[in-house]
């Protein structure tokens, strides 16, 4: 099969070619794109069709590096990572795609001489919401960061007709918006209607004789839905190459069931495309699974099915047979969502290919991957049997099949061990037998890792003991890294020009570890006085964003104290609640002298079933209306709740923050990812020992950073030997007249049961130590005021916290997956000159 040759089938370019970077073909693609697209002149222009027009023209740039990058990955065989995510949070487009192309600068120009705002335009763009929090954007952070480092890859997951909801605040309660992304179109995406694949659901399994006589197995679904390609480029930051995300929507295999509808039965006729439908309609809003949700095990089957199938047709396509599939793939798994891709790449290889059981097993195990990311035990997936044999008894059969050989060798190794067995079956046995995702996801892959060097060790030494125990070489650690594209030169322009300033180049984008050379300025009082000007006119344009959208007017002159993050009890915002209500009660009993004016900003969505979640966001505003309604202390304090909080609204809260909250129990979360969006936003954290805040404090230096708290072991201990958290209410008088004052009534117009389930809970369970953390939490807080007056020092450890956070971008994470667990090499893609740059 003869190639194009890409020169040729990539317009050339220069001038009215769509894809030239000079101010003049911007200005000129961009009329062309809203005359021909939007169909509209720039005096009728509406801003949505303006937004388009930029997005279109951008996006044409775009495809020129897509399809070069596509065609040479194919030719030359390059070895791919494919990302299975059931979730990418991806956050508005425009502003990367720009920044990444290299003409953010140019486009501004152009935008003034057409006499538009970029900014506005940029502003119109609604994100694509596909994810809940951490997880789904790390998967977005590493889709850039593959391009970047100019690794083959490809994204797959779920094209999502709703992703999560949008949060409204009434009454102080969180409100669920439907979240309706697709409304006006999608510029970025491209429909792909020839990639479709079967997936099949239900029905039964059966042996039959095949043409050589052999007996086979397979299955005959009851019901068979369609998954139709959308596909996203990727650009990395100033390369030309470009990868794939792949997303599916769920379609019924004909739209229309022509017999039923001649039979009269129009009902059912569209009933079944509504139910196919229904699998692709809207992401499941929770950080933790929803137990027996069918539908959610048939969007994971789903997703990866289709993800599969794909692998294998470009497998066939390009390079050949099956048996050198794990040569040319590698399959990441993003948590156990995905986990069913081991079982149905088993079943393809046997049932479809005609594989042996061990050359199948051999290469889908030398094929997955696999990152967790909890250790909480509520979020570890597992499906009943009995669902499991409903909906997918092929699979169920095969789970059976690895599981059995998978003990053998639990057996063999540890003799007599029937307890270990048992433990680490890929099936819990119980009054209801449960299929365990996780350890179908370490028994299929050859790599397991943690997303921080703590969560790591606990993943071995706890979670995954047994398995550790038996192969003890497949356990890593990569730890998480955010992109400085989205969360430096977007969302925080002004400290990035200062950055490029002062160190004469803006390598350290590309190369974030280069940002040590602003210790060389860190002494200078010129730079520290520019360094504090950028902070402040980052906190003036947040304190005029959240007075139009929430009519709370902070001062920008006070301390920016920020908490935002996915709402659960264990990353504790009540214990900075309780911190609240400590300074509101020491400023009306005039005991001021420890206290710095401060700006308490909490953001984040909580899972719309989660009682106790809602409850402390409505425990925040019910806080935040008294105190700012009492102006006793409105020089002091203020509480704000910035509602929404999702990309976008994220980009207008790091860069303003003073201090980062990290306070969650140590050993409960993973990693965290804003920790390090804060810190290289020149926020000083206070934090715990607990997910990467260990590896920031470490890289930043202990003298700028405020830790506080149980180490994880010491938690740990104290579950042991007993904690009781009503001996500290009753022991420290100011802790419980913290909590008694929410009980008093005062937040809640007399109401003394309103928060009850949340200080009785406190009181009495307290699951993640709030009470235990309470003293130190409250000291280090006054180590906090005490440093912040001292506006010199905080600068230098500002400067610290930014010049040394290099090793936090999704660069070197995704380096490292390279080298150590993927085994994979950049592929380098050479642009086409540009002739008008
Ligand atoms: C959700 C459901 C099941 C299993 C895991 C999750 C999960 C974990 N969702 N988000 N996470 C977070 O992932 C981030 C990226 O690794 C971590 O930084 C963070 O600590 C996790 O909580």
């Amino acid at each position: 099969m003869s190639t194009p040759n890409s020169q040729e089938s990539v317009p050339r370019t220069g001038e009215h070619t769509r894809t030239g970077l000079s101010k003049a073909a911007l200005k000129q693609d961009f009329l062309d794109n809203l005359f021909y697209i939007q169909g509209r002149f720039r005096e009728v222009a509406s801003p949505h069709d303006l937004y388009m027009a930029a997005a279109f023209t951008t996006r044409d740039r775009l495809l020129k590096h897509w399809v070069e990058s596509a065609q040479v990955f194919k030719t030359s065989h390059a070895r791919t990572v494919c990302y299975l995510s059931a979730e990418y949070l991806l956050g508005p487009h425009l502003a990367t795609n720009l920044v990444n192309l290299g003409i953010m600068e140019t486009a501004h120009e152009a935008s003034k001489e057409l006499g538009l705002d970029l900014e506005a335009i940029l502003e119109e763009e609604e994100e694509p919401g596909l994810g809940n929090g951490g997880l789904g954007r790390l998967a977005a952070c590493f889709m850039e960061s593959l391009s970047t480092c100019q690794i083959p890859a490809i994204g797959y997951g779920i094209r999502y007709e709703f992703g999560i909801f949008d949060q409204a605040i009434e009454d102080g309660w969180q409100v669920e918006k439907t979240d309706n992304w697709l409304r006006n179109g999608n510029p970025w995406e491209i429909p792909r209607p020839r990639i479709r694949f079967a997936v099949g659901y239900g029905g039964y399994t059966e042996s039959y004789r095949d043409e050589r006589g052999q007996t086979r197995r397979r299955w005959q679904p009851a019901l068979v839905i369609n998954g139709m390609a959308y596909d996203t480029p990727i650009l990395g930051y100033r390369t030309a190459n470009a990868n794939l995300l792949r997303l599916w929507k769920a379609e019924a295999t004909c739209s229309f069931d022509f017999q039923a509808f001649n039979t009269g039965d129009y009902y059912g006729a569209v009933h079944a495309s509504i139910q196919a439908e229904t699998i692709s309609k809207v992401l499941y809003p929770n950080d933790e699974p929803e137990a027996g949700k069918e539908l959610r095990l048939k969007q994971q089957y789903f997703f990866v099915s289709c993800s599969v199938q794909d692998m294998i047709r470009l497998h066939l396509n390009t390079v050949g047979p099956l048996e050198t599939f794990a040569e040319k793939f590698v399959i990441q798994l993003n948590d156990t969502h995905p986990a069913l891709a081991v079982v149905e790449l088993m079943r393809l290889l046997l049932d479809e290919h005609a594989m042996s059981w061990e050359q199948a097993w051999d290469i889908t195990h030398r094929t997955f991957c696999y990152t967790n990311h909890t250790l909480l035990p509520e979020a570890l997936e597992t499906w009943s049997v009995s669902l499991f044999e409903r909906l997918l008894p092929r699979h169920l059969e095969l789970i059976y099949e690895i599981n059995r050989r998978f003990l053998d060798e639990v057996r063999m190794r540890f003799l007599g061990d029937e307890a270990r067995v048992w433990r680490m079956s890929l099936i819990a046995e119980g009054s209801e037998r449960r299929v365990r995702m996780a350890n179908l996801a370490v028994v299929g892959s050859r790599a397991v890792n943690g997303v921080a060097k703590l969560h790591s060790k606990l993943v071995k030494t706890m979670l995954f003991k047994d398995f550790a125990d038996l192969w003890p070489d497949r356990f890593h650690n990569v730890t998480n890294g955010v992109t400085p594209r989205r969360f430096m030169v977007v969302a925080n322009p002004r400290l990035s020009k200062l950055i490029t300033r002062t160190c004469g180049h803006d390598h350290w984008i590309r190369d974030l570890e280069l940002l040590r050379e602003l210790e060389a300025h860190v002494d200078d009082a010129g730079f520290q006085a520019e360094w504090r000007a950028v902070k402040y006119a980052a906190k003036r344009d947040l304190v005029e964003w959240m007075q139009q959208t929430t009519d709370i007017r902070l001062d920008p002159e006070s301390l920016f104290d920020v908490q935002a993050k996915r709402f659960h009890e264990y990353k504790r915002q009540h214990l900075k609640v309780l911190h609240v209500i400590r300074c509101y009660q020491q400023i009306k009993q005039g005991q001021t002298q420890d206290l710095v004016p401060r700006a308490f900003i909490f953001g984040g969505k909580a899972a719309p079933g989660y009682f106790m979640a809602k409850l402390m966001i409505k425990l925040i505003n019910a806080v935040g209306a008294v105190i700012n309604n009492d102006p006793q202390v409105n020089g002091w304090i203020r509480v704000a709740f910035l509602p929404n909080f999702n990309v976008k609204n994220s980009q207008r809260l790091y860069p303003a923050a003073d201090l980062s909250e990290q306070i969650s129990l140590a050993g409960k979360e993973a990693s965290g990812t804003g920790n390090m969006k804060f810190s290289m936003n020149g926020a000083l954290t206070i934090g715990t020992l607990d997910g990467a805040n260990v590896e920031i404090r470490e890289a930043v230096g202990a003298e700028n950073f405020f830790l506080f708290g149980m180490t994880a072991e010491e938690a740990l201990q104290r579950q042991i030997t007993g904690y009781r958290p009503w001996e500290f209410y009753q022991n420290d008088p100011e802790l419980k007249s913290d909590i008694d004052l929410i009980n008093s009534g005062l937040f809640s117009h007399g109401d003394t049961q309103l928060f009850r389930p949340l200080t009785d809970n406190l009181i009495n369970h307290d699951p993640f130590m709030v009470l235990a953390d309470y003293r130190a939490y409250l000291d280090c807080q006054k180590t906090v005021s005490d440093t912040y007056k001292d506006r010199e020092r905080w600068t230098r450890m500002s400067i610290f916290n930014v010049a040394r956070i290099g090793r936090f971008s999704s660069d070197r994470a995704i380096r490292e997956y390279a080298e150590h667990i993927w085994k994979v090499e950049p592929r380098v893609i050479d642009p086409v000159t540009e002739v008008d740059s």
